[in-house]
């Protein structure tokens, strides 16, 4: 069958693909790496689109399937390699707060990045509208606040080792970073500094 096959990662820079390709350097998985061009429409291909229904990256094929949503990938790989300590174990009541970042990041954080992305830099201006702006800018604000109390005083979201919980959190800073949202908590700041030195992270933003 598809065992032993290597994973394939549909991927354009600056998305959320990087997120699946950073995790995979972290794990040192050997991957093939799939460009697809969103920002040109390459997404809308029908092609892609009988691998993605969105046209979106990441897709991922894994042990003969495809699967899409970058956290449920990161979820399902640092369990598939638990023994590389990227998820903590199975009985830990870390496991808790573990679910709690990998769903909050990209049920609660991303839609308010992206609103806020879409409606200052992304759409031709007489489509944006500020009021939607403003209300993301307070809702990430409260989530920034909520963050930064998990994160407290340690060098790591979960527990006190690196976990796919930091992959999701580093993106989502890098994102908030690049959306000009909020950024004036210190311990956040430091933390994605933090993050952003690991050499995963670099070869996963390299281009
Ligand atoms: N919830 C999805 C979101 C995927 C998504 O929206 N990807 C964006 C890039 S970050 C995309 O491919 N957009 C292309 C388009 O809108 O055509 C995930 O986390 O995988």
């Amino acid at each position: 069958g598809d065992h032993g096959r290597p994973m394939k990662l549909y991927h354009a820079p600056m998305t959320r693909s990087g997120r699946v390709r950073w995790l995979l350097g972290e794990l040192g998985e050997a991957y093939e790496l799939a460009p697809v061009n969103v920002y040109v429409g390459e997404g809308r291909k029908p092609e892609y689109r009988a691998i993605h229904p969105h046209g979106y990256v990441p897709a991922l094929e894994v042990e003969g399937q495809t699967m899409v949503e970058s956290s449920a990938m990161c979820l399902y790989l640092a369990d598939k390699y638990i023994d590389k300590g990227l998820a903590p174990p199975f009985q830990s009541p870390l496991r808790a707060e573990y679910y709690q970042w990998m769903v909050y990041m990209p049920a609660t954080c991303d839609p308010q990045l992206e609103t806020i992305l879409f409606h200052t830099k992304f759409l031709p201006e007489e489509k944006r509208l500020p009021a939607l702006v403003e209300q993301a800018r307070k809702k990430w604000a409260v989530a920034e606040r909520f963050l930064a109390k998990g994160l407290g005083d340690r060098q790591y979201l979960v527990g006190d080792s690196f976990t796919a919980a930091d992959v999701l959190l580093g993106t989502t800073l890098a994102w908030a970073k690049f959306a000009g949202a909020g950024g004036d908590d210190p311990k956040l700041a430091a933390y994605l500094e933090r993050m952003a030195d690991r050499p995963a992270f670099k070869t996963a933003h390299a281009d």
